[in-house]
């Protein structure tokens, strides 16, 4: 037990209850704690709990359910409805958003949030996560309207991700930096463990799905031939590649060690402009990583200032140590330019010392 050290409360009460959201905001982070321990609590059992595996349900997504989504979703939903602090939530797991009704009643803020990321790895037992963000409400307390949560990241009120990995943790910002708090199983308090965190500035560590290289814009090639060719490239240091599946395990490794992680737009499906989603995974990331000191990128505009048309909207993301997003920005623009063509390291071409 932790006796003495700082609660997730008592930081909300010394941190956000005298701004102009104050109390209202700290009661709603304080409710998104309780989905999280509930999920938690869920997510620990595994096969036990009866909550890994499948429904024979798909989402808007066109993705199968699994059963920890659904009720993820349901853990969070409940808590929003009954709390009387949002006028409506979205989710990745419904097709449209979900306006509060009589007799709950509705609060001044939105809830949008991807109840569980990474869920195709529940049943590989490897670290899954939660995403939030919270938007204000339209003045007026009536019905939220679908327009209500089409707003840019950067009016966001706040964000956060749990994540369910040996320890849960939960990290948020209400934009007055990014705070980590570790959940404390023998009393279910969550204790700051990871006050202020700040993203190193340079990493040599870089996350993406390689699979998907023969899909990649010319400036992402560049820039992962420039990590894969090291000491013998342009970077002139060896680089190390990590890929989990899972946003909010990436993410977290990040925050805490630095690093880059792309998803970047590719060709693989040209209709997608990327396959993260802007409103409840993209967004809220992105803002909890510039309150950290990192950077979060299309590559060509800052994540958090797209302008939303559709709830479900997907988006290219490049997030992380501050240099390493800066440089891949760099690159599409010297690309858009006509400048900058795709690396690739004379050890690896047809003339190279390493002959097929
Ligand atoms: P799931 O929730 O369907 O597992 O998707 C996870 C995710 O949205 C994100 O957390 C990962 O970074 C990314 O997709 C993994 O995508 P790939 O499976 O294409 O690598």
């Amino acid at each position: 037990m932790h006796l003495g050290r700082k609660t997730l409360s008592k930081y909300l009460i010394e941190n956000v209850s005298g701004t102009k959201d104050g109390a209202d905001l700290a009661a709603l982070l304080v409710d998104v704690a309780a989905a999280v321990k509930a999920i938690s609590a869920l997510s620990a059992k595994g096969a036990l709990g009866g909550a890994t595996g499948s429904m024979d349900t798909t989402n808007v997504q066109g993705e199968t359910q699994k059963k920890l989504d659904v009720l993820s979703n349901t853990a969070f939903v409940n808590t929003f409805e009954m709390g009387g602090l949002v006028a409506g939530v979205a989710s990745e797991e419904m097709d449209d958003p979900f306006p509060v009704k009589e007799p709950h009643t509705r609060g001044p803020f939105l809830a949008i949030f991807d109840p569980l990321d990474g869920s195709s790895n529940i049943d590989g037992n490897v670290s899954v996560g939660s995403i939030f963000s919270i938007l204000r409400a339209a003045e007026g307390g009536g019905e939220p309207q679908m327009e209500d949560y089409l707003k840019p990241g950067t009016q966001q009120v706040a964000a956060g991700y749990a994540l369910y990995g040996p320890a849960t943790l939960l990290v948020i910002t209400v934009g007055k930096g990014t705070h980590g708090f570790t959940l404390d199983h023998e009393v279910g308090n969550f204790i700051l463990t990871h006050p202020d965190i700040q993203i190193p500035a340079d990493t040599n560590e870089y996350a993406i799905n390689t699979s998907n290289e023969r899909f990649w814009e010319p400036p992402v090639t560049r820039y992962i031939n420039e990590c894969k060719a090291g000491k013998t490239g342009p970077r002139e240091r060896d680089f190390n590649m990590r890929w989990i599946a899972s946003m909010v395990a990436e993410v977290h490794r990040i925050l805490i060690r630095g690093g880059i992680f792309l998803y970047p737009r590719d060709t693989k499906d040209p209709s997608r402009a990327g396959r993260l989603r802007l409103m409840y995974e993209a967004n809220p990331m992105s803002m909890v990583v510039e309150q950290a000191g990192g950077l979060s990128s299309t590559g060509r505009e800052r994540i958090m200032e797209v302008v939303p048309t559709q709830i479900h909207q997907r988006i290219a993301v490049i997030l992380g140590s501050r240099n390493e997003v800066a440089r891949v920005m760099q690159y599409h623009q010297e690309h858009d330019a006509g400048k900058g063509e795709p690396f690739s390291s004379p050890l690896f071409s047809d003339r190279g010392l390493f002959r097929a």
